[in-house]
């Protein structure tokens, strides 16, 4: 993420992968403020085995297409709400990449940090069985949450 102030949105995103068990890391590197660690991140994720970013940020959110930039692992980004224009701002730089390098774009705020955690699981999933049936079950326990479900008199 780009900044410590876009934990709280991100932290959600760590959740999912922790609740999955899929090894994942948490690093603020910011766009503009660390641009060589931005720079260096990327390059090196291939190589570190890394097998997507999720890349959160607000306002002039410019660090999910810079990573992309510098690496074909894919980059989910995810746009924090900011305080000035409720994310839109954040949506809006982040979704608008210019064809060549795609950046996957989820909802603003927690909502796209959780569907960009559970974006990547379903991917992974593909490849390990395990992960698989966690997602199937997870789903699964969902509807039976929804179909549980009683409203208050
Ligand atoms: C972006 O600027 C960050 O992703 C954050 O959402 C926003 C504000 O950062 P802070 O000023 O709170 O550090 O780079």
């Amino acid at each position: 993420m780009g900044s410590t102030s876009d934990w709280a949105t991100l932290k959600e995103a760590s959740l999912i992968l922790e609740s999955f068990g899929v090894a994942h890391e948490s690093r603020v590197v910011s766009a503009h403020r660390t641009p060589d660690l931005l720079v260096d991140y990327a390059k090196t994720a291939k190589e570190r085995g890394l097998r997507a970013i999720i890349a959160g940020a607000g306002g002039a959110a410019h660090l999910p297409g810079m990573l992309a930039a510098h690496t074909i692992i894919p980059v989910l980004g995810v746009p924090v709400q900011s305080k000035a224009l409720s994310g839109m701002d954040s949506l809006l730089s982040i979704v608008q990449m210019p064809a060549g390098i795609p950046v996957a774009t989820f909802a603003i705020g927690v909502a796209g940090a959780k569907n960009a955690a559970l974006f990547a699981v379903a991917q992974l999933a593909r490849e390990f069985p395990e992960l698989d049936a966690r997602l199937e079950k997870f789903r699964q326990d969902q509807t039976d949450a929804v179909l549980g479900s009683t409203l208050e008199p």
